[in-house]
């Protein structure tokens, strides 16, 4: 296995899935095989979901949110510090994780595809999200005090598009014309969510290397050129050559 070396020439694009927060004790999707108090996570986390029962939707949030509130970053967040720090503005981080724990590391060119866990919108009007860590107790919607209307947890759910700035800016990475060369690594994450399982693709497209670090193998392992099983924050501050 030719080691991962981050040289000059060098333009990392990494993403990384609930497996990378697994170590800091935030449990992650499919481990809880995608089902949470017996509703499939994907009718907890929807438009449908909220629409329904949107008392069960903030019991699901408040819940994470209390469990994330004090988590700390693991070795696998630092070690991506550190590469982005050796690699400047050839460095993009894209996270499906909204637990904050890539800022919270130092990571600084994140961008949030799933949204973040403390922040809060509006679903019934367009006031700015806002940092929020309140947790609600069971069974009540906070009202928005500019119209009345019903908040929700600033998270891209299932059935909802991804914010077309952040699929913009990952594009422009991937499709950047500077004369590196572009290395794709996939952390923790199972390849089963999209558009995010689709990036191997798009880098292989433009003939980038691909890497997949995971515990065990993904619905898209084969995407990849490489792939090294194990956990993230063993992996991660080994795996690459910092030149
Ligand atoms: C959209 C917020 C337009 C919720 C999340 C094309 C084909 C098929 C389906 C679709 C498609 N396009 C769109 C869809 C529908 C849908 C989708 O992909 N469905 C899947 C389930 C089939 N996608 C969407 O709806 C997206 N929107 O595309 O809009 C559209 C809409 C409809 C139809 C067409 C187009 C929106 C997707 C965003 C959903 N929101 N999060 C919340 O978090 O509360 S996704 C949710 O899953 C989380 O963000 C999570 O991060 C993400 C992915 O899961 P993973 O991160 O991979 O976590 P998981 O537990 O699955 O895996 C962890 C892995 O880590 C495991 O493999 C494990 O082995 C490993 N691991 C564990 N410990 C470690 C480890 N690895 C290393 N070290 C360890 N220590
Ligand atoms: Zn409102």
């Amino acid at each position: 296995m030719e080691p991962l070396v981050l040289d000059s020439r060098t333009r990392l694009l990494v993403l990384t899935g609930a497996g990378v927060s697994a170590e800091s004790g935030v449990p992650t999707f499919r481990g809880m095989n995608g089902l949470w108090e017996n509703h499939p996570v994907e009718a907890v986390a929807s438009p449908q979901g909220f629409e329904a029962n949107p008392a069960l939707v903030w019991r699901f949030y408040s819940q994470r949110r209390a469990g994330a509130a004090d988590v700390k970053p693991n070795p696998g967040h630092d070690a991506l510090v550190r590469w982005e720090q050796h690699l400047g503005d050839r460095f993009l981080l894209a996270t499906q994780n909204v637990d904050g724990l890539h800022t919270k590391a130092g990571s600084q060119r994140v961008v949030d595809m799933h949204g973040n866990l403390f922040r809060t919108k509006c679903a019934d009007c367009s006031r700015q999200p806002f940092a929020d860590a309140t947790v609600h107790p069971s069974g009540t919607v906070p009202k928005c005090d500019a119209c009345g209307g019903r908040l929700r947890p600033d998270i891209v759910w299932f059935g909802e598009m991804l914010d077309p700035q952040d699929l913009a800016r990952i594009g422009e990475f991937i499709t950047r014309q500077d004369g590196t060369r572009l290395v794709f690594l996939a952390a923790g994450t199972s390849g089963a969510v999209w558009p995010a399982a689709g990036i191997v693709d798009e880098v292989r497209s433009v003939r980038g290397d691909t890497w997949l670090v995971n515990y065990e193998s993904a619905a898209n392992t084969e995407r990849f050129h490489h792939f090294v099983q194990g956990q993230s924050g063993q992996v991660l501050p080994t795996l690459a050559k910092l030149v």
